[in-house]
C-alpha cells in the first residue's frame, strides 16, 4: 500500500480496510473519528463506535515532517517502526502497563492500539494537584523490566548486539542530541526562553565551564552507552494513569542508550512538577508543602523500587545462568561488589541525564506546561531559576549523591516544601 496521510474522514475507512478491526467493533457504520494529537511529532486520532463507546481504538500515524514545526521540518516516518518495535517489546514484558497493539503498517506508517479512555495524561493531572498511589509502584516495575531485559546482563551477547543494530533511530536521537544536550546550552536560535528569566540565570547553563562539560559528559554517554532499549522519551507526558492503574505510551524515542537516560527523564519530570508547585498549589488556596512532599516521595521510591526489582531480576537470572555476566564467584561477595558498583554508576547517571532533561525545559525550544504554563512571568522565573540551579548543581555533582534522599534534600534545600 502506497503511504497518505490520515485525516478523520479517511482514518474510518483505513479502520474498516482491516479485517481485525471486525474483533474490535460490532459494526462499521457508526464510527466517530477525533484527531486528538497534542504532542510534537505525529497525528493521533480516536475512533469510536457512537454506538457502543465500548468498541474503540486509538489509531497514531507518522508524518514525514515534525507535526510541531511542520512541512519545512522533514522527519523520516521510519519514528513509527521504532515506536512498534518498542511497544510489541514493552507490553510482552509489561501488558498491564502498555496498551495493546491491534494493527500495525510500516507502509501507512500506522499503529493502532487499545484506547485508554479511564486514563488522563499524567502531567495534566499533575499539574492539577492530584496524587497517584500506584504511580512509583507501576512505573519501577515497567524501567526494571524493560531496562533488564534488554540489557547484556539478561541477553545473550549477540542477541543484544543484533539489537542494538536493529533498533538504531537516527533522526530522532539526532532531535535529542540537539535539543536535550545542545542548543539550551549555546546561544541557539532555536532557544526560546521567558523574558523575565535573568541573564545570570541562563548564564549558570550557558557560561559556566564545569556546567558544559558535565552536559557534554551526558551528552557523550547518551551517544556511546548501549546499555538497553530505552522508551526514550519517558516524560509524565507519555504516562497516562488513573488512581488503579498506569500506561507508559509514545515510545517513538526508542532506542538502546543509557539505563539512566529513561530514569532521570521520570526524576527530572518530577522535580519540574516540583518547582512548579509552590506557586501552582498556592493559586488553589493549597498549602504547597503537602504535594511537593508527595512529589519527593514519589521519587525516592521509584528509585528504590526500582532498584530493589532490577537487582532481584539479576541476581534470579544468575542464579539459573550456567554462564553470569562476571564469571564464576568464588569468593561469594564479588557480584555483590559489582552490584553495588553498577548500582553507584546508574545513580549518577539517572541524576546527570536528570538535570539535561531539566534545564532544556527553561531554555530550549520545547516546555513543559508545569512551568511553561504560568501566566505570572515573574512567578515563572522563580520556578525557573530554581530549576536551574538544581539542574547545573546536579550534572556537576551527580557521583557525589550516596542515595537517592541527597538528591530529595538538595531540592528541599533549593527550594524548602514549607515554602
Ligand atoms: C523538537 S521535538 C521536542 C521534544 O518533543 C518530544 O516529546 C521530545 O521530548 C523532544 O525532545
Ligand atoms: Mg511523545
Amino acid at each position: 500500500m502506497d503511504y497518505y496521510q490520515l485525516d478523520t474522514k479517511t482514518a474510518a475507512d483505513y479502520i474498516r480496510s482491516l479485517p481485525e478491526m471486525k474483533e474490535i467493533f460490532s459494526d462499521f457504520d457508526h464510527l466517530d473519528v477525533k484527531e486528538v494529537g497534542d504532542g510534537n511529532l505525529n497525528f493521533v486520532f480516536i475512533v469510536s463506535n457512537s454506538n457502543n463507546l465500548e468498541e474503540t481504538v486509538v489509531l497514531k500515524q507518522a508524518v514525514p515532517f515534525l507535526r510541531v514545526v511542520g512541512k519545512s521540518w522533514p522527519l523520516s516516518r521510519e519514528r513509527m517502526n521504532s515506536e512498534v518495535n518498542a511497544l510489541r517489546f514493552q507490553h510482552d514484558l509489561c501488558s498491564d502497563l502498555v496498551p495493546a497493539i491491534y494493527h500495525s503498517s510500516e507502509d501507512m506508517s500506522v499503529v493502532i492500539m487499545q484506547n485508554l479512555n479511564k486514563h488522563l495524561i499524567l502531567r495534566g493531572e499533575i499539574i492539577r494537584g492530584k496524587k497517584f498511589p500506584k504511580l512509583a509502584e507501576d512505573v519501577s516495575t515497567f524501567l526494571a523490566k524493560t531496562l533488564f531485559y534488554s540489557s547484556d546482563l539478561y541477553l545473550p551477547a549477540d542477541v543484544k548486539k543484533q539489537n542494538v543494530a536493529k533498533t538504531i533511530n537516527v533522526e530522532l536521537c539526532k532531535i535529542t542530541e540537539d535539543f536535550v544536550f545542545t542548543h539550551p546550552y549555546e546561544a541557539n536560535e532555536t532557544n526560546d526562553y521567558n523574558p523575565e528569566l535573568a541573564d545570570s540565570s541562563i548564564a549558570l547553563i550557558q557560561r559556566d565551564s564545569a556546567v558544559r562539560a558535565a552536559v557534554a559528559e551526558m551528552k557523550y554517554a547518551f551517544m556511546t552507552q548501549a546499555e538497553s532499549l530505552l522508551h526514550g522519551d519517558l516524560h509524565i507526558g507519555s504516562i497516562m494513569a488513573n488512581e488503579e492503574e498506569t500506561y507508559v505510551i509514545d515510545p517513538e524515542f526508542s532506542f538502546y542508550g543509557p539505563m539512566g537516560f529513561d530514569i532521570g527523564a521520570m526524576v527530572g519530570n518530577l522535580l519540574l512538577s516540583y518547582f512548579s508547585q509552590e506557586y501552582r498549589q498556592r493559586e488553589m488556596g493549597n498549602d504547597p508543602a503537602e504535594y511537593r512532599t508527595w512529589i519527593l516521595e514519589t521519587i525516592e521510591t521509584i528509585w528504590q523500587k526500582f532498584e530493589e526489582k532490577f537487582l532481584k531480576l539479576w541476581q534470579e537470572h544468575e542464579e539459573k545462568s550456567e554462564l553470569p555476566f562476571m564469571g564464576a564467584d568464588l569468593n561469594a561477595e564479588s557480584a555483590v561488589a559489582y552490584r553495588k558498583k553498577f548500582m553507584e554508576k546508574l545513580l549518577s547517571d539517572t541524576i546527570g541525564f536528570s538535570a539535561c532533561k531539566m534545564m532544556r525545559r527553561i531554555v530550549g525550544l520545547a516546555k513543559v506546561a508545569d512551568i511553561a504554563d504560568i501566566s505570572d512571568l515573574k512567578e515563572r522565573a522563580k520556578a525557573e531559576e530554581f530549576v536551574l540551579r538544581m539542574g547545573s548543581n546536579m550534572v556537576v555533582n551527580r557521583d557525589s549523591f550516596k542515595n537517592i534522599q541527597d538528591l530529595t534534600a538538595l531540592a528541599k534545600e533549593m527550594s524548602p516544601v514549607g515554602g
